[in-house]
């Protein structure tokens, strides 16, 4: 590509440049990083997009209604998402269905579609609204529509180029620092010179264009009017060719899928998200560097990403202030004295708009959970078993889109929670490996579950169900490693007892450092994750469905017998999260509560944390066990050599504070 007519190249001038002459302020291992997509790279160009309205607009591409006409989607008697033309009128999730209609008449609500108790497969059903007792919601036309918008922006991106993280169900943030790069060189092949004098530290010349053409991006404003006239450097020409990446990919989602989205092109993840809400719907906001501080310092810090929720009210408190500008003047010690080392440092680096966090391209699915909270409660086993059969359809036709009937990935454990009054039941087990999965498979092991369950006794009535697969292993490929040949703890005791079944989530056993440094982010997380929840105000959120797929290495198939504690958990809902994304989807909203570790008393927040607690637990004792014995295929301990399923019973008294802190790196990134 050659320069355009407006960008002169500066191929004329000396390396060194003319004396006198006004120098960038970036170096020649800037544009070195740039190409290595370095988080530290001042030139970093990341995009962050947000689908408009997104459930209303997958259900207005459907129904071929117009853009002007005011929608929203129905969940219950409750909106989970309105249409622009129908926030015009003053309606918001806030509203339930009565109160939408009384500000607009003529709204078109949809309700989603559900699957109806016995079905094998779900559907858009006209009475879905009064029938929450019988029907149970299904996300899957939004998570299909989700992963065709994902397929497009790849294919819009060159291949080896492209960094992409699905960070929710309607937002992807795009690492465009390597293809910014190369676009930089092709424009400017003076950029790919050697630097004077060998010296990558050595500033680069000033581009030579003194104007860009933004085109129709919304660009934040600089702090005054002179900062405008200043010459380009070559972070504002990085930034403008990484807005007419995200431009056609935008196009090319419009034109292909019918849905518009808005984006934010920044220097990193926490500004483009900032960014792609700032102006909202169907445009593109562009935050130069020099914006930056302009730009942060009239929002409040509650409305960045992460402190939302009790960090951010703490923090409030603490400082006598919600605005970013009052806390610029906190020094990172005291915020380190006040909130601690890690999160002190992160909030001072916050309100200044740094952020280092990568893109983060891996999107595999680690585990998926299908559940449904009853009002009334159910009361006999034929009538949970009608649900298990829901429940093993909605997570096998995620299965299929997994490729687990191309073998290309399979869930090795299958767990089921059952609530009867504030007791929680859980039972675990293996999925045999060497037969074929498919819904009847599923549910047959999903009905025994139950029934071990049910032999405890008084299990009835039961307010909620929910069934889980985890552990994901990709399919065996005809390039098997060393691993493969050699079996370890429970695997080996499956051997021995002939079943050759019973496995182990491999991925934690053999990267325990690497899943550690994930979880180690949850300490921030932890904080917000139930934000939409205090909201409440939703009254189709409050009983309801949960259907999630996360990555954020749950495991099942612990192999201890637990007991969880902690208080009644409220309700499920639905959020945008439906699927978790590196644990950071930011508004499902969850039931608040709190489970206790029988083996070191540590309290966490939601039975899926709880479960990953516990792998933490067994990964350290099959680490422990390694170590002892790394050549022979190791013994199971004593603590973990039960075949077969697995059982944990959960009593949930009323919440009785923390009794002990969680360890550091015990905790995972949550589902909400
Ligand atoms: N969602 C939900 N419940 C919530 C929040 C969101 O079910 N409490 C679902 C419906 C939304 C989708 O997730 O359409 C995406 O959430 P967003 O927060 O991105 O909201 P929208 O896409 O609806 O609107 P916007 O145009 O503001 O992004
Ligand atoms: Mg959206």
């Amino acid at each position: 590509m050659s320069s355009p007519p407006h960008m002169q190249s500066f191929r004329d001038l000396s390396p060194a440049g003319a004396p006198g002459m006004k120098r960038s302020r970036f170096t020649y291992r800037h544009i070195q990083q740039l190409a290595a997509s370095s988080t530290s790279c001042p030139l970093r160009v990341i995009a962050h997009l947000d689908l408009d309205c997104f459930y209303a607009q997958v259900e207005m591409v459907r129904l071929g209604i117009p853009d002007d006409k005011p929608v929203a989607v129905q969940q219950w008697q409750g909106l989970i998402a309105v249409n622009y033309p129908a926030r015009s009128f003053g309606i918001g999730r806030h509203c339930n269905v009565s109160e939408a209609k009384k500000l607009c008449p003529d709204l078109i609500h949809q309700h989603v579609a559900t699957w109806r108790e016995g079905d094998a497969k779900w559907d858009y059903h006209p009475d879905a609204a009064a029938n929450m007792a019988t029907h149970k919601v299904s996300l899957d036309p939004y998570r299909l529509e989700s992963r065709k918008i994902l397929a497009i922006i790849k294919e819009e991106l060159p291949p080896h180029l492209q960094k992409v993280e699905k960070a929710s169900i309607d937002e992807v943030f795009m690492d465009l620092s390597a293809q910014v790069h190369t676009i930089l060189l092709e424009r400017f092949p003076e950029l790919a010179n050697p630097p004077p004098y060998d010296d990558p530290t050595e500033m680069l010349p000033m581009p030579s264009i003194t104007a860009l053409d933004w085109q129709a991006d919304a660009l934040v404003d600089l702090p005054d009017e002179n900062a405008e006239l200043e010459d380009p450097d070559w972070d504002d020409v990085a930034i403008l060719i990484g807005s007419e990446i995200v431009r056609k990919v935008r196009i090319a989602i419009k034109d292909k899928l019918g849905y518009t989205c808005s984006a934010g092109v920044a220097c990193n993840k926490l500004l483009s998200k900032l960014g792609s809400a700032y102006r909202k719907p169907n445009q593109q906001t562009v935050l130069r560097n020099r914006s930056i501080q302009h730009f942060l310092s009239d929002f409040k810090f509650t409305k960045m990403r992460n402190l939302g929720g009790k960090l951010g009210e703490q923090i409030s408190q603490m400082f006598h202030t919600d605005t970013v500008k009052d806390l610029l003047s906190a020094s990172v010690e005291q915020l380190k004295s006040k909130l601690g080392d890690d999160t002190g440092v992160w909030v001072y680096n916050t309100v200044r708009g740094i952020d280092t966090s990568e893109v983060n391209p891996r999107v595999q699915i680690k585990s998926m959970l299908s559940a449904k909270s009853f009002r009334p409660s159910i009361t006999s086993f034929e009538q949970a078993v009608r649900w298990l059969r829901i429940f093993a359809a909605d997570i096998f036709s995620r299965l299929v889109e997994e490729g687990v009937l191309e073998n290309k990935r399979r869930p090795k454990t299958i767990n089921l929670h059952h609530r009867h009054g504030t007791q929680t039941r859980s039972r675990q087990g293996p999925i045999p490996q060497g037969r074929k999965l498919d819904e009847e498979s599923l549910l047959e092991l999903a009905r025994n579950l139950l029934s071990q369950i049910v032999s405890e006794g008084q299990v009835w009535p039961c307010s909620n169900l929910s069934l889980s697969v985890g552990g994901f292993e990709d399919g065996v490929t005809g390039n098997m490693g060393i691993g493969a040949f050699l079996l370890k703890g429970e695997e080996a005791q499956a051997s021995k007892t002939g079943s050759g079944t019973a496995t182990v989530d491999s991925e934690t056993e053999i990267r325990p450092a690497e899943k550690r440094r994930r979880l180690d982010n949850g300490g921030i997380e932890r904080f917000f994750a139930k934000r939409e929840l205090s909201h409440g105000a939703n009254p189709g959120l409050g009983s309801d469905d949960t259907a999630i797929s996360g990555q954020s290495g749950q495991r099942l198939g612990t192999l201890k017998e637990e007991v969880m504690s902690g208080e009644p958990a409220g309700s499920e809902g639905v959020g945008k999260g439906d699927e978790v994304y590196n644990g950071k989807s930011e508004s499902e909203p969850g039931p608040i509560i709190t489970l206790t570790c029988s083996r070191c008393n540590a309290s966490l927040d939601s039975p899926e944390e709880l479960q990953s607690h516990q792998d933490w637990h067994f990964a350290k004792e099959l680490q422990e066990q390694e170590r002892v014995s790394q050549t022979f295929v190791n013994q199971p301990s004593a603590s973990s050599s039960r075949a077969g399923n697995q059982k944990s019973t959960s009593t949930m008294p009323k919440r009785q504070g923390r009794p002990k802190k969680v360890e550091r790196g015990q905790s995972k990134l949550k589902f909400g």
